[in-house]
């Protein structure tokens, strides 16, 4: 999977950049909606493609191989024809929905032992289970399985797991090599640096990460409840050591003000629920400010909800109808604050990338971010 940077920022580390998948173009800094179970949630494929034009979706192994199951997604002839999506998808691993949403898991060396969210039917994860699973699924880019440390994590704890990571990681490059691609498309694995909030383990993992030389680097167990500063110390002393040449992808990332600061310390790619799961109830992310639109004080604003954002769906519909859509539970409401907060994260970073281009990103990410923290 190639990786052209197009320019690097003078002023911090951000890049603009493209990955080059089989399934298109992922133009970068990007953020990629999370369509957890083969569908971002209330958002129309067609929606996603000509409103929003998200270069890439994201799947989770976890759910889509609870329900319909790997088999249904198999006869299908993979996610792609399923879902009706021809362009690029990432699956995440399990490696963090697994410690996230299951009971009853145990972390072995071998794999994690976990029972169903939906069910409680009983099921195993390995790293080669992860890798056969995502394979199936037909993912462009497969997450390696990992462990995800909470927060807080004791030190000892963040180490071994630290060393686990590392060592699913090693089995995950062996079988990932065994195993043929089923559908004739490039699929790429990414392996997670991990080591929770430790200066010292970040660096380890990042160089053992650094180390496999792989298509697309990421950075996980972060934005687990940890305050901001931790945040971009850890980004920083990472994408510090892995390799420039290749995107960086900081997972489960983040606030509109994180992705701006985090593509400063040269971070390309990001998913977060937080738009779409804000949307749904009733948070909307402005150029002025976050909006709570169920708030009384939109009762009689007859304005857009955005005009600025440049989509039909946020001129034409006003704060007072989109509120009262809430108060009655009607489901356009939701459907359009999500179209709404997607497109707006979309539009961040596309800017993010032209400012990139332009040379006047730091300027612009500083007065972005104090803007985007008001709430109206
Ligand atoms: N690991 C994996 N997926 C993730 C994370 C992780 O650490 C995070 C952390 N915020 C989000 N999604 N596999």
């Amino acid at each position: 999977m190639k990786f052209d940077i197009l320019k690097k920022d003078e002023g911090s580390r951000a890049r603009a950049g493209s990955i080059h998948t089989d399934h298109g173009i992922i133009e970068t800094p990007i953020f990629m909606p999370v369509g957890t179970i083969g569908t971002v949630k209330g958002i129309h494929q067609k929606e996603l493609e000509d409103v929003i034009n998200a270069d890439i979706i994201l799947g989770n192994t976890y759910h889509l191989y609870l329900r319909p199951g790997i088999d249904i997604i198999n006869k299908a002839g993979g996610l792609h024809k399923f879902i009706s999506w021809d362009r690029p998808i990432l699956t995440d691993s399990g490696g963090y929905q697994v410690y996230s949403l299951s009971n009853n898991r145990k972390i072995k060396e071998e794999g994690v032992m976990f029972s169903s969210h939906i069910d409680g039917s009983k099921h195993f994860f390995s790293p080669e289970k992860a890798i056969d699973i995502q394979k199936n699924i037909g993912a462009d880019i497969i997450m390696a399985f990992d462990e995800c440390t909470p927060y807080p994590c004791e030190y000892n704890y963040a180490k071994r797991s630290m060393h686990m990571t590392h060592r699913w990681l090693d089995r995950c490059m062996v079988h990932m090599k065994k195993t043929e691609g089923l559908y004739g498309y490039e699929q790429c694995l990414a392996p997670i640096v991990q080591g929770s909030v430790y200066k010292d383990l970040r660096k380890q993992s990042a160089e053992y990460i650094a180390s496999k030389d792989a298509d697309i680097n990421a950075i996980g167990g972060l934005s687990v409840g940890e305050p901001h500063e931790d945040l971009y110390a850890m980004t920083e002393i990472v994408t510090d050591i892995l390799p420039e040449d290749k995107p960086r992808y900081l997972m489960g990332v983040g606030t509109p003000a994180n992705l701006l600061e985090s593509i400063a310390l040269g971070i390309d790619m990001f998913d977060c629920v937080l738009p779409t799961r804000n949307a749904r109830h009733g948070l909307i992310y402005t150029n002025e400010g976050v909006i709570n639109i169920k708030n009384s004080k939109w009762a009689e604003d007859f304005s857009p909800l955005d005009p600025e954002l440049g989509i039909e769906t946020s001129t034409r519909f006003t704060k007072a109808y989109v509120r009262h859509l809430f108060q009655v539970k009607e489901l356009l409401g939701p459907q359009i604050t999500s179209l709404h907060n997607l497109s707006f994260f979309l539009k961040l970073v596309r800017e993010a990338r032209t400012r990139i281009i332009d040379g006047t990103f730091v300027e612009w990410k500083n007065q972005m971010v104090v803007k985007l923290q008001t709430r109206l």
